[in-house]
């Protein structure tokens, strides 16, 4: 049997697969909510960078998980070390990540994160929990107050969404001295900075105001919430991958995460405290990252979701077979210059040509393996900042978003279908799949799913759904594509 990757293990490895920095050497300062694939491939890479290219080793991550215990479970028995292995086509590389120091299971060690969040010598929280964490209206970016969990964390039980984590934190934090502190969120939201920060203060004024007086004040004065973009592919880790890791380390890896070589980070550079410098690390600080995310959310993630739903339901079981497919990166092409770009605030000097341009081989690497049921997951979370703010916007100014339609169209079909066209199960994992299947019930023509579909206001909001040319145009997309298949309405697109 292979011996586990651990801190005594190290030393057997390459030194070019080696953290760059000792993590013996190396305390917590920044408490991460979300330890899934995507922290463990991105910020936690550029947390050690900054740390090793500036020796301050005082930036070590404490990783709390929220859903299972899994990933504590891998990392505890290795002292939280774990490779991250970039596949490109062609070629892949492993190295270790030494930053994270400390694992935590929110359900189990409430009080320890508890502690970590009200310690001064925390002084950055980051986020990674995907759009549903955050149990917010899409439509209004408030806190849905009905929601039953964010109600029981405002009744006093121990937290267990990661609103109530942070609220409670923040107040355990205030009564313990009141230690600035800057709360990152690294979701694919837009303004998710702005976002986070409405969602604490909605969740605050649930509590009771003789336990919070003060609180609103003092989390105004010394509380930020800086927006940020992410971008790094992180499909889900296989046993291939964690095969693969061992024989390239000689050790067991139980906690491996794959990416591609790209990764970019844009930050706003706002926090009320000391932070590790990233920019040491390879990040972009920066005055205002909206256009960033704009671009990356429209451009990558609408994409990617296009190719989610239209790819799989054409049987296309990965995102680098379905742009590969005849017609489909020409309609990735056309969805980008056509129905994205007159949207988009391009930075000054950015060269937007050749992000797009990256962007089509990017999701072409066959190395990576991502699938389109992985992206097609939680849509009703992901359409409406990715795809449904171009359509509007174009609507507006006059125009026909035909090609954006289409994937609203692909995602209708991959909900009401359930199965690809040439009948493979499809699964509808959504945190609202039980209101979509009702909605769509036994609705038989593409009309009758697009009627049910569009009138969902949690998805379209109170105004896209009830628009006649929106409502025309996915009608009709959706009918190609249910009477002649996604693969054949995807090549007509273009044609
Ligand atoms: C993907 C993203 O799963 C998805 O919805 O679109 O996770 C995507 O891979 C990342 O945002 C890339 O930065």
């Amino acid at each position: 049997m292979t011996e586990r990757l651990t801190l005594a293990s190290l030393a057997r490895l390459d030194p070019s697969m080696r953290p760059s920095i000792d993590p013996r050497s190396v305390s917590v300062g920044v408490v991460h909510l979300g330890l899934g694939a995507f922290h463990r491939a991105h910020q936690a890479v550029y947390t050690e960078a900054a740390m090793a290219n500036t020796g301050d080793t005082g930036w070590g991550i404490c990783g709390v998980t929220q859903r299972s215990r899994s990933v504590v479970d891998a990392l505890a028995p290795q002292d939280c070390l774990y490779s991250v292995l970039e596949r490109q086509d062609g070629s892949s590389r492993v190295s270790v990540v030494g930053a994270v120091r400390q694992v935590l299971f929110a359900r189990e060690d409430s009080d320890e994160l508890l502690v970590r969040l009200s310690q001064p010598t925390t002084r950055v929280v980051t986020l990674t929990v995907t759009e549903k964490g955050y149990r917010h209206d899409p439509a209004t970016g408030r806190l849905r107050r009905d929601d039953p969990e964010v109600a029981a964390d405002a009744a006093g039980r121990v937290p267990a969404t990661v609103v109530g984590q942070l609220g409670r934190g923040l107040q355990r934090r205030y009564r313990t001295g009141g230690a600035p502190l800057a709360v990152v969120s690294c979701d694919n939201l837009p303004g998710n900075g702005r976002l986070l920060g409405r969602l604490v203060e909605d969740f605050l004024t649930m509590l009771p105001a003789e336990d919070t007086r003060g609180l609103a004040e003092w989390v105004a004065g010394n509380v930020t919430f800086p927006c940020t973009m992410v971008d790094r592919i992180v499909p889900a880790s296989t046993d291939q991958d964690r095969a693969d890791a061992a024989g390239m380390l000689g050790l067991d890896d139980h906690a491996v995460v794959v990416a591609e070589p790209f990764s970019q980070w844009v930050i706003e550079d706002r926090f009320p405290a000391a932070r590790p410098a990233w920019e040491e690390g390879g990040a972009v600080l920066t005055g205002d990252v909206e256009p960033y995310e704009a671009m990356k959310l429209r451009l990558l993630n609408g994409s990617h979701s296009a190719l989610a739903y239209l790819g799989s339901l054409a049987g296309h079981e990965f995102i680098s077979d379905a742009i590969r497919a005849e017609g489909y990166e020409a309609y990735v092409h056309a969805l980008m210059d056509k129905d994205v770009t007159p949207t988009l605030q391009v930075p000054f000097g950015f060269d937007l040509d050749a992000y797009k341009t990256d962007l089509r081989t990017r999701f072409a690497n066959q190395a990576l393996r991502h699938s389109t049921v992985q992206v097609a997951m939680d849509g009703t979370q992901k359409l409406p900042q990715r795809l449904l703010p171009v359509i509007r916007q174009r609507l507006a100014a006059g125009d026909e978003p035909r090609l954006a339609c289409l994937a609203v169209a692909g995602w209708m079909r991959f909900v009401a279908a359930g199965r690809s066209d040439d009948g493979r199960p499809l699964p509808l994992d959504d945190p609202l799949a039980q209101l979509l299947r009702d909605r769509v019930g036994e609705a038989g023509s593409a009309r009758a799913v697009a009627d049910a579909l569009l009138g969902v206001e949690e998805v379209f909001g109170p105004d896209l759904g009830r628009d006649p040319a929106f409502r025309s145009l996915v009608t009709e997309a959706l009918a190609d594509v249910t009477r002649h298949g996604a693969a054949e309405t995807v090549r007509a697109a273009t044609r």
